[in-house]
């Protein structure tokens, strides 16, 4: 079936192909606002508008790290927040040549009769939102699908209802001018060794690509956030050089080249070794035709939240933690980080068991 080629073709693929430049990558600061509550209640802050401003406020702001960012994700709350000077967040994005881009989805239900398996929320209006907020500024969505590993999961029913939600999402943004950002996150959760997850990253990506394929959607004007392939939570570590070499195996045997860039999440890895399993990724040398960067949350955000503290006078000090993380990881895209750019802060597992977003 061929592609939907609607009147946004041109600039879906430019800003694609943008978003995935080498050297450059994503900060995930769409955090909904039960979830930022979780974060901000770590360092002992109230989650009121203000503080979630503050905090948004510090990283777009942080001097000289935006040149390591192509986009940010933003929940609908933070992109129509301005800077404590009256400038829009939009603006402040867009003038140092960062993408803004949106979170679309509603978050997940469970899949009745499952072993807690879930698919994704938020098609109501989705087409309408999607042009206001391509209205605001916004050039690119993202909608998180979830999936897990169990003796008998995920099921084929979770499989193909996550594929089609993700394919559905996809072209409607597309149809509405936004590349959507399309994940599949299988949770590390679980004792299973790594080629289980391998083998189930493969069979989702397929099953996502197939439904992509049947929904008509550009895939050079999209891209992918998937999981990294590593062994299970309560399974023994591997060194990032196991992990680079099942991840980039399985990529390659079910993404297209059309697509332009895979942005992983960290899914719960301390920020050194999400940082250290990327840069592994792009020093394989056999052929990847997508660019392998990042779309990290709390592997970007996690030693400038402590290290803020939510106190104005650690304000400098937190910007210096955000910007070692982003600069580490755009060398890590090129596959020329030397590790070792974090403090103490930056090895801590942020791996939270059975963590519900
Ligand atoms: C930043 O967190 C994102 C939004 O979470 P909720 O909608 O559940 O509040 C989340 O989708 C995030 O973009 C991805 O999970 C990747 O984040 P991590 O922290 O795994 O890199």
């Amino acid at each position: 079936m061929s592609a939907f080629v609607g009147k946004y073709a041109d600039e879906l693929i430019k800003n694609a192909k943008y978003i995935a430049t080498p050297g450059k990558g994503i900060l995930a600061a769409d955090e909904s606002t039960g979830t930022i509550g979780k974060r901000l209640a770590s360092i002992n802050v109230e989650n009121i508008e203000a503080n979630r401003q503050a905090l948004r406020e510090l990283l777009f702001t942080s001097p000289n790290a935006l040149q390591y960012l192509s986009g940010v994700i933003l929940f609908e709350e933070t992109l129509y927040q301005n800077t404590s000077d009256g400038k829009p967040f939009v603006e402040v994005l867009q003038e140092n040549n960062v993408i803004p881009g949106i979170k679309v989805d509603k978050g997940v239900v469970e899949l009745a009769g499952t072993n807690g398996e879930t698919t994704t929320q938020g098609f109501d209006s989705l087409g309408a939102r999607c042009q206001q907020y391509y209205k605001a500024g916004a050039r690119f969505a993202k909608w998180r699908a979830v999936l897990k590993i169990g003796p008998t999961e995920p099921s084929e029913l979770s499989i193909q209802q996550n594929a089609q939600g993700l394919a559905r999402y996809a072209i409607i943004c597309q149809e509405n001018g936004l590349v959507p950002i399309v994940e599949p996150e299988i949770l590390t959760d679980g004792n299973h060794d790594i080629a289980k997850c391998a083998a189930v990253t493969e069979t989702v990506l397929a099953a996502v690509y197939k439904a992509l394929n049947d929904h008509h959607v550009l895939l050079e004007g999209t891209l992918l956030k998937p999981n990294m392939v590593t062994p299970g939570s309560d399974s023994p570590k591997v060194p990032p050089a196991v992990i680079a070499e099942h991840t980039v195996t399985a990529l390659r045997r079910t993404v297209p080249s059309a697509v332009p860039g895979i942005v992983f999440l960290s899914g719960g890895q301390s920020e050194e070794e999400a940082t250290l399993n990327l840069d592994a990724m792009n020093k394989l040398e056999v052929l990847k035709p997508w660019t392998l960067s990042f779309s990290f949350g709390r592997a970007l955000q996690q030693s400038t939240l402590k290290s803020w503290a939510g106190k104005k006078d650690n304000i400098t000090k937190a910007q210096e933690a955000f910007l070692a993380r982003c600069k580490a990881n755009s060398e890590a895209t090129l596959g020329k980080y030397g590790g070792g750019s974090g403090t103490g802060l930056a090895s801590e597992s942020l791996f939270v068991k059975g963590y519900k977003y």
